[in-house]
């Protein structure tokens, strides 16, 4: 079979912004003044001294590191790091980065040369995991940022995180924070198939049917033997009812349990399971124009014109609401002078 679909289509976006990404966005804003290096994994902040990290190098395609280092040298004169946070993989040179930025600083105790560093980026890329991998390599100890499979783990802007002792190194970490809407829906279906968005706010028979298409495209047809098929498919309906039969998802009546078969497939996926695979446009044109692009307009800037603009129709609700009591007032003053 080779008459696989050409294009991915799909109409429905997705908006997600839950409470504590607004906060999040807030505290990263406040605290920005006391951090000298930001760690981040897309432009969230600007004019900052800035380490990019691609983290999960280990489910990228191999040709990704070096397609997107001759980019952003090219484009930015920016170093990139892509690391493995769960094995450690190339932590040790960002803590060297880390400490060449210490400078001194007055603390309780006297003068300390010390960096503070802001880990910022998307749900799920692996702060935390990242956070915790420096402390395991640069101070020797135990995990201290919370971590988790699904987004939305970090919560708060907390304390910061020792990771060097000498010079000292402290990293914040900070909760995964994005636009509140992608605008194209096949853009926010690959975001939400890495495990940035929470799979119930698309249809996770969706994001498995472009998980599909995609595999398709790219000949990648391991899944056939993997699941028992006859053959690749590019129909998603004849897919999961299949992986269901493979791995005994059934209801009650019977019947497959497709949704079960689509979380069992895109945890599979995410894990590197199904091959390593990287869904961004790596072609030069498209990097040009993403490296190129005006950064004037980065997300806290943005949060911080939302936040102006919330606190004016607060201010303007509050005004019309105390008018409209004056006027209660008034009436019902009237009325008893009348009485
Ligand atoms: N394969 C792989 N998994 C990773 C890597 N780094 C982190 N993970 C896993 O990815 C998941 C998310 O990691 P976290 O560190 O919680 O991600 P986060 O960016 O802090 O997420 P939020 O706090 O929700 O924004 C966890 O299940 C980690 O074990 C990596 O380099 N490779
Ligand atoms: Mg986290």
């Amino acid at each position: 079979m080779n008459n696989f679909r050409k294009v991915f289509t799909y109409d429905k976006s997705i908006n997600w912004f839950p409470g504590h990404m607004a906060k999040g966005l807030r505290l990263i804003s406040e605290k920005l003044k006391n951090v000298q290096v930001i760690v981040e994994f897309e432009p969230i902040v600007q004019h900052k001294d800035r380490l990019i990290v691609y983290n999960k190098s280990d489910l990228a395609h191999p040709d990704t590191e070096a397609v997107i280092t001759k980019a952003f040298k090219e484009y930015k004169n920016q170093d990139v790091v892509f690391t493995n946070a769960t094995e450690d993989l190339n932590v040790r040179g960002i803590i060297k980065y880390l400490a060449s930025k210490a400078r001194p600083t007055w603390t309780a105790s006297g003068e300390e040369f010390a960096t503070t560093v802001m880990v910022v980026g998307m749900p799920n890329v692996g702060k935390s995991s990242l956070i915790n991998s420096l402390r395991r390599i640069g101070v020797r100890r135990g995990k201290a940022a919370p971590t988790g499979a699904i987004p939305g783990i970090t919560r708060t802007v907390a304390g910061t995180i020792k990771v060097l002792d000498s010079p000292k190194v402290y990293l914040i970490d900070t909760p995964g924070v994005m636009i509140p809407h992608i605008a194209d829906p096949v853009a926010a279906i690959k975001v939400a198939l890495t495990g940035a968005i929470s799979d119930h706010l698309s249809d996770e028979e969706v994001i498995v049917d472009y998980l599909l298409y995609r595999l398709n495209q790219e000949q990648d047809f391991g899944y056939v033997q993997m699941y028992n098929l006859q053959e690749p498919t590019d129909d998603v309906r004849e897919f999961l009812p299949q992986v269901a039969k493979y791995i005994g998802a059934l209801k009650k009546g019977g019947e497959y349990n497709l949704p079960l078969a689509a979380q069992f497939l895109l945890k599979q996926y995410r894990q590197g399971k199904l091959g390593r695979h990287t869904l961004d446009n790596l072609s030069p044109e498209f990097l040009e124009q993403f490296l190129t692009r005006s950064e004037d307009d980065d997300l806290v800037n943005q949060s911080r014109r939302q936040q102006k603009k919330a606190k004016k129709v607060e201010e303007r609700r509050v005004r019309r609401f105390q008018q409209a009591q004056k006027q209660q007032r008034n009436a019902s003053g009237e009325q008893q002078r009348r009485v």
